[in-house]
C-alpha cells in the first residue's frame, strides 16, 4: 500500500520547489546585490542639483568587485605561464595587445585610485552640465570595448551621464553586430549607431556628435578605463568657462600584462616638425596645465562650442592629424586646452593600428596633415613641408581635397595667426634639425631621419650609420627622442631605465 506523505514532507517540497526560487529572485534583485556606490565625500547626492558646491563624487561601483580573486583585479599585472605564449601570440594581432589576457579579466574590474590626494577634497558645482560620452570604434576587441563602457557606467555620477553613444565605424567582426546590441540593451543609456561605410574616426565622431543630447561632448577611445572621479573635474572646467577644453591625464594600461599604471610625472602634449605629436615636461616657468596640442582621443568640450568651431574638418580621413587640427583651432580661435590632473583615464597604447586603412596608411596621414598645414600654419607651412614632405607640394602626386570651407571658417571665426600661437602657447618650441656632413636631414612623423629618398639606418653592431632607401617597415630606420632634450636614439637601442 501507498503511504500518504507526512505534512512536514509536503511543506518541505513546497518550500524547496516553489518558494525558494522565488526567494532567490527577490534576493538577487534586492539592493544588497546591486553594485555598491561609494559616496566617499558623504552622501551629498541629494544636494547635487541645488545651487552651490559639493566634494567631487568618488563614485566607484567596482571598489567591492563581484570576484575579488579574478585576474587583473585592481589593475594588477598578470603574469601568464610560459605555456600560454602560443595562445597569447595567436591572438595578439586582433588588437595589437594581449587580447588573450584581456578576455580573462573582468569587464568591470576595479582599478587603483591614482588621483593626487587632494583631488577627493576638491569642490565642484552642483549644477554641472550633462555629458554624452562618444566612443567610436572599428573592430575593437570585445572585452576592451565592454570594459571601456562599464568604466564609464560605474564611475560617472548618473545624473551627469546623459548617454553613451557607440559609433560602429563599419566593423567587420560578427560579435560587434547582433551580440553587441543584445549586451548593451541592458543599459538604457547606451545607444549604438552603425555607419554603413567605413568613415574613419573623425567622421565617426562627427556622426556621434550630431545626435548627442548631452550639453557637453566627451570623446574617448574604445580601449580605455575611466578612473574614480574622472568626470566631474572635466565638466567643472567647461561649466566655469565653455571655451575651455579639458583633457584627462592619460594613464597607461599595459599592452602586455594589462596592468593599470599611474602617470606621476606631469607632461603636456606638444608637436615637433613635421607635426609629430609628443609629450614633454612642463617648462620650469610654464603654466602646469596648459597644453599646446591634445593627444586626440580623450577630451570634453561644450557641444555648442564644438559646433561653433566648425567641429572637425570632415575632409580628414580614417586616422591622424585631427588632434593637430582641433588643437590649433581651439587655441587660435579663442579657446584653451587644459590637462586636468584630477581626472584620469587609462588607455592601451598599441604598437600598431590593429585595423586596416582603406587606402595606404602613410598617404592617408600625410594627406590629413597637409590639409591641417594649409589651413592653419600660415607661413610656417614651409617648415612642415621642409621636414620630409616636399613631395606633398606636387598636387599631381596627392590630392588633398577642397579646403575652401575650412579657410572661410577660419576667417569667419577671426582666428589668430600661427605665429601668435607659437609665441603665446608654445614659446619653448624648438625645431629639431639633424645636420650631418653638410646635408640637411629631416625628422619625419614616421620617426625616420630622411634626406630625399634616403634614410639613416642604425647598424645592429651598435655603432655607425648607413644611408639606405627609406622603408617605414624597418626598425633600424626608426629613431625617437627618449626625453625632450635627448639626442635621437635608434629603436634598435635598449637604454638603461
Ligand atoms: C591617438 C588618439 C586617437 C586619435 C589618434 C589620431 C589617444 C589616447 N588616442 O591614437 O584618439 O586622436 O591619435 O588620429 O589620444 N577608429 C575608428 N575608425 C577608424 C580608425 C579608428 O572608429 O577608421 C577608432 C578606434 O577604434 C579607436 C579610436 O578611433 O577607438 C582611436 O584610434 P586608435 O586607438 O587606433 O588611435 P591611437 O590611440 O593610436
Ligand atoms: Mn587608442
Amino acid at each position: 500500500t501507498h503511504t500518504i506523505p507526512s505534512c512536514n514532507f509536503i511543506y518541505f517540497c513546497l518550500l524547496t520547489f516553489f518558494l525558494l526560487p522565488f526567494y532567490l529572485i527577490v534576493y538577487f534583485s534586492s539592493e544588497d546585490m546591486k553594485p555598491k556606490i561609494d559616496l566617499q565625500a558623504g552622501d551629498n547626492s541629494s544636494a547635487v542639483r541645488k545651487p552651490g558646491v559639493h566634494k567631487v563624487l568618488s563614485l566607484d561601483a567596482t571598489h567591492a568587485p563581484r570576484d575579488p580573486n579574478a585576474v587583473g583585479q585592481f589593475g594588477q599585472p598578470v603574469i601568464l605561464p610560459g605555456s600560454k605564449n602560443a595562445e597569447v601570440m595567436k591572438r595578439w594581432n586582433e588588437g595589437h595587445f594581449n587580447v588573450y589576457l584581456s578576455d580573462q579579466i573582468p569587464v568591470d574590474r576595479g582599478v587603483p585610485d591614482t588621483r593626487p590626494e587632494t583631488c577627493a577634497q576638491n569642490l565642484v558645482h552642483n549644477n554641472l552640465p550633462t555629458t554624452t560620452v562618444i566612443f567610436c570604434f572599428v573592430d575593437e576587441v570585445w572585452s576592451t570595448l565592454l570594459r571601456s563602457v562599464h568604466s564609464v557606467l560605474n564611475r560617472s555620477p548618473p545624473h551627469l551621464l546623459k548617454e553613451i553613444i557607440l559609433v560602429d565605424d563599419a566593423s567587420t567582426k560578427d560579435y560587434l553586430k547582433k551580440q553587441l546590441d543584445e549586451y548593451m540593451s541592458q543599459f538604457p543609456k547606451v545607444r549604438i549607431i552603425r555607419l554603413k561605410e567605413r568613415q574613419g574616426l573623425i567622421r565617426a565622431r562627427l556622426a556621434g556628435a550630431a545626435v548627442a543630447k548631452g550639453e557637453v561632448l566627451t570623446f574617448l577611445d574604445s580601449h580605455i578605463e575611466c578612473n574614480v572621479g574622472w568626470l566631474e573635474p572635466l565638466l567643472e572646467r567647461v561649466y566655469l568657462d565653455r571655451k575651455k577644453v579639458p583633457c584627462p591625464v592619460i594613464e597607461v594600461i599595459s599592452d602586455k600584462d594589462m596592468s593599470y599604471m599611474l602617470v606621476d610625472n606631469f607632461q603636456r602634449g606638444i608637436f615637433k616638425w613635421p607635426l609629430v605629436f609628443g609629450w614633454s615636461p612642463v617648462p620650469e616657468d610654464g603654466n602646469r596645465t596648459l597644453c599646446p596640442v591634445m593627444a586626440g582621443g580623450l577630451f570634453s568640450i561644450d557641444k555648442k562650442y564644438f559646433f561653433e568651431l566648425g567641429a572637425y574638418d570632415p575632409g580628414l580621413d580614417v586616422w591622424g592629424g585631427e588632434n593637430m587640427e582641433i588643437s590649433f583651432k581651439i587655441w587660435m580661435c579663442g579657446g584653451e586646452i587644459e590637462i586636468i590632473p584630477c581626472s584620469r583615464v587609462g588607455h592601451i597604447f598599441r604598437g600598431q593600428n590593429p585595423y586596416k586603412f582603406p587606402k595606404d596608411r602613410q598617404k592617408t596621414v600625410e594627406r590629413n596633415l597637409a590639409r591641417v598645414a594649409e589651413v592653419w600654419l600660415d607661413e610656417y607651412k614651409d617648415l612642415f613641408y621642409g621636414h620630409g614632405y616636399q613631395h606633398l607640394l606636387d598636387k599631381k602626386v596627392i590630392d588633398i581635397g577642397n579646403l575652401t570651407e575650412q579657410i572661410e571658417l577660419r576667417k569667419k571665426l577671426k582666428c589668430k595667426s600661427f605665429k601668435w600661437y607659437l609665441d603665446n602657447v608654445f614659446p619653448d618650441m624648438d625645431t629639431p634639425a639633424v645636420k650631418a656632413e653638410g646635408l640637411q636631414f629631416n625628422y619625419t612623423w614616421l620617426k625616420s631621419i630622411r634626406h630625399q629618398d634616403l634614410c639613416v639606418a642604425a647598424q645592429s653592431t651598435g655603432s655607425g650609420f648607413t644611408l639606405v632607401p627609406c622603408d617605414n617597415t624597418k626598425r633600424e630606420l626608426r629613431w625617437s627622442y627618449k626625453t625632450s632634450n635627448s639626442a635621437l636614439v635608434s629603436s634598435l637601442c635598449r637604454l638603461p631605465p
